[in-house]
């Protein structure tokens, strides 16, 4: 097994270790735990190919080293090392995702199935709540390519989406405690469900997607915090009340349900005024950006919110 290398970003670009041990209090109480460096995590690539896709982004892409070994996947651990030093031994097939809920055609979609729909590339701006981005190259397509294969009734008005649970596999989902209640849920309106820029993608840098970024299939809604961009998803169900999603359900007064990204309304416990695009910190930190309201995807996606108090819509 090849040893655990450590991302090269410069100290500088991670997110304060205070800012994201603290998205819930007592994940504190974890850390240092699940250190294990089980293998390192990204199961065999395979190369994928996708024709481009719209929504081009003239901005410079995040070194995929850094996409690959700094996240967020609490399943494998708390720290941003974890993902992919933890999940050597997560396993991707077989795979399926069931598609249930408010549905005229209820079914299960094998991997092999999802890979055979039309693959786009499509470069997004990644904006995590806690102050860092990424621009990513994203191979997928629109999710609602799979909800116009079920028939969702007329009495759906939510996506609701959930994770994998497997503790043998994902250390993070073991042991005396535990950061989050799993499954790792998470949901949208149908509206935002049914934009063209949510997808589902399966790749990344032109390859399946690492265990650490999601493996085998994850949601990406670009104008959204990064944190409901959910992971190696089994099921997506339509419902008709809005979903549970699990950071709501970990601390509602600091995240929302719709959690679009805002610049004007602050983290209770931070500004969300600007932010570290990891691969710009300067020597001493600094060179932050400004943060784009709805991660610069307001002329696509504002319409969806029109009549809404932006301010109260964290
Ligand atoms: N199941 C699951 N999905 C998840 C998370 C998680 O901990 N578990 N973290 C979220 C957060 S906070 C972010 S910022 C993105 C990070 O995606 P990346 O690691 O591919 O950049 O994944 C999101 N999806
Ligand atoms: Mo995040």
């Amino acid at each position: 097994m090849p040893a655990y290398r450590p991302p090269k970003i410069p100290a500088s670009e991670i997110t304060p270790r205070a800012i994201y041990m603290s998205r819930r209090s007592f994940i504190g109480a974890t850390a240092g735990a699940g250190l294990s460096l089980a293998g390192f995590g990204s199961a065999l690539a395979a190369p994928l190919t996708a024709k481009p896709g719209p929504y081009k982004l003239d901005e410079k892409l995040t070194p995929k080293e850094s996409v690959t070994t700094y996240n967020n996947f609490y399943e494998f651990g708390v720290n941003k090392e974890d993902p992919a030093a933890n999940s050597g031994d997560f396993k991707t097939t077989p795979w399926t995702v069931k598609v249930d809920g408010l549905v005229g055609k209820p079914r299960e979609f094998g991997l092999e199935e999802i890979l055979k729909m039309q693959l786009e590339e499509r470069t997004y701006r990644l904006r995590c709540v806690e102050g860092w981005s990424m621009v990513i190259p994203w191979i997928g397509f629109p999710l609602s390519a799979i909800l116009d294969q079920v028939d969702p009734l007329g009495s759906a008005k939510y996506v609701s989406f959930e994770t994998v649970v497997r503790p043998e596999e994902m250390p993070g989902q073991k042991g005396l405690f535990q950061p989050l209640p799993w499954p790792y849920v998470e949901g949208l309106r149908l509206d935002e469900a049914r934009h063209p820029l949510t997808i589902l993608a399966v790749g990344l840098y032109g390859e399946t997607l690492p265990n650490a970024n999601g493996a085998p299939i994850r949601l990406v809604v670009p104008w959204k915090y990064g944190f409901k961009s959910i992971k190696s998803i089994v099921r997506i169900s339509l419902v008709e009340e809005q979903p549970q999603t699990t950071w709501k359900n970990a601390n509602a007064r600091e995240y929302g349900f719709y959690s679009n990204v805002n610049p004007a309304v602050d983290h209770p416990r931070w500004s969300q005024a600007t932010e570290q695009r990891i691969g710009e910190g300067g020597f001493f930190g600094g060179n932050r950006r400004d943060t784009l309201p709805f991660n610069g995807y307001a002329e696509e996606v504002a319409s969806l919110y029109a009549g809404m108090d932006l301010k109260a819509n964290y």
